[in-house]
């Protein structure tokens, strides 16, 4: 596999498209079927959410219909097809992100949480005082704070990567910001406010030969190409399955096997003991070691499907699509008076973040709301990004794989009309 198609999005530009039919795809996500505000629905905020296609509305009705039970109890019918199934979902999600085993994918609730039980866990065992963690200008809170957590704690310091004007990564500033104090490298592989791909794979290359670990946040990333974890060779990697066509409330954390082994719990409970005793307790083995609790098990299984669907399509198609519906919309963005882009990285998924001269993101939102359109107006939950551009955030339209072209002449057709009533 090219360095490329392992960092990067591959590039599906370049691949012969057979006719992707989003029209077609469409049809199997029950939402888009309907009118907001007397028009029909063009959803184009898919970097906060995605839509769910019918199979995974269905693999959690027919859970709850048919297999509801607590999984790991053994004790009847119901409790075995529960276990099966959730486990069988983990599976899934090994063989999607090519993990070496299923041990070394732990649910959490979603990237939030994976984040969170890496820096509190690892960055708990492992950093002290003097000890760096590097994070990019371009991380979303969640990728920020609990390493400012931790760092409080262990008295390590969080420095940070630095991001040009068009959202690019400083490559060459990042190699040089390394040394033998940085034991951390956590990035997003995709900036949900611009939509970069970040250079992950010679990220993770640089950061080894200092002997830091890397997480990479691949939150953005996982819905549109094939993430492989063993060659990109990434310490930790986490996802959301509700930005893969999933449901909310479920995520994932993939680790190296001897890293995960190593760590403490990160939390105290059920399912993550081997033996409890007031004179010691024993911990159980990966994965449950980090799933107190009675975890997300329709969660897990409606993931399950979301990959099932996923794993249906022709991705190099899909991707190719998406990139089709973001140079369109970049062409139609470029002949608006007065609008002006953020985020114009080379290497980009189908994110087109921009302000209006004159307009706040909010009243823009708000008039596009009135006109059927769903974009995301704000801070997208990177606000030292939108410090750095002095922004107070973004018009933030996000294109999946059943947005179409009409799709964006709408977005267009009503930022016309919004800038009519606001200048
Ligand atoms: N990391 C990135 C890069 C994200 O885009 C998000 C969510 C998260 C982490 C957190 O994911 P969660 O599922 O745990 O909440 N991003 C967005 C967004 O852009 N708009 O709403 C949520």
């Amino acid at each position: 596999m090219s360095e490329a198609s392992v960092s990067n999005r591959p590039d599906a530009a370049a691949a012969i498209s057979t006719g992707f039919d989003a029209e077609r795809i469409r049809a199997d996500f029950p939402i888009l079927q309907q009118q907001v505000n007397g028009q029909p629905l063009v959803y184009l905020d898919n970097a906060a959410t995605t839509q769910k296609p019918r199979a995974v509305i269905d693999a959690i009705s027919d859970y709850y219909c048919h297999d509801n039970s607590n999984v790991h109890r053994g004790a009847h019918a119901l409790s075995d097809r529960a276990t099966a199934k959730f486990e069988a979902a983990r599976q899934k999600v090994a063989d999607f992100v090519h993990a070496q085993a299923p041990a070394q994918i732990i649910w959490t609730r979603g990237t939030t949480e994976a984040i969170n039980l890496v820096a509190a866990s690892w960055g708990g065992a492992n950093l002290q005082a003097g000890d760096r963690v590097l994070v990019s200008a371009m991380e979303h809170h969640s990728n920020i704070v609990p390493w400012q957590i931790v760092a409080e704690k262990t008295g390590a310091r969080v420095d940070v990567i630095p991001v040009d004007e068009t959202g690019t990564l400083d490559l060459q500033a990042f190699a040089a910001m390394l040394d033998e104090h940085v034991r951390m490298v956590s990035v997003n592989h995709v900036s949900n406010a611009l939509g970069t791909v970040n250079p992950v794979a010679e990220m993770i290359t640089l950061a080894h030969k200092v002997g830091a670990r890397v997480l990479v946040d691949g939150a953005q990333a996982i819905s549109h190409w094939p993430i492989d974890v063993q060659a990109l060779d990434c310490d930790f990697y986490t996802f959301s399955g509700h930005k893969l066509f999933g449901p909310t409330g479920i995520g994932v954390l993939y680790g190296r096997r001897e890293l995960l082994d190593a760590m403490p719990p990160y939390q105290g409970g059920g399912e993550m003991i081997e033996t409890v005793s007031f004179a010691g307790t024993t911990y159980n083995q990966l994965p449950y070691k980090f799933e107190a609790g009675t975890p997300d098990i329709a969660g897990a299984i409606g993931l399950g499907a979301a990959i099932d669907y996923v794993n249906g399509l022709d991705r190099v198609a899909a991707a190719a699509h998406e990139d089709a519906l973001l140079a369109y919309a970049r062409d139609k963005a470029l002949q608006v008076p007065g609008l002006r882009l953020i985020g114009t990285a080379a290497n980009k998924v189908a994110v087109l973040s921009f302000v209006l001269d004159g307009a706040h993101p909010s009243d823009i939102g708000m008039l596009m709301d009135q006109q059927g359109i769903a974009v995301r107006t704000g801070h997208h939950c990177a606000q030292p990004l939108m410090e750095q551009y002095q922004l107070p955030g973004t018009v933030r339209a996000s294109f999946s794989i059943y947005n179409t072209f009409e799709d964006v002449d709408r977005l267009f057709a009503a930022l016309d009309k919004a800038r009519g009533m606001l200048l």
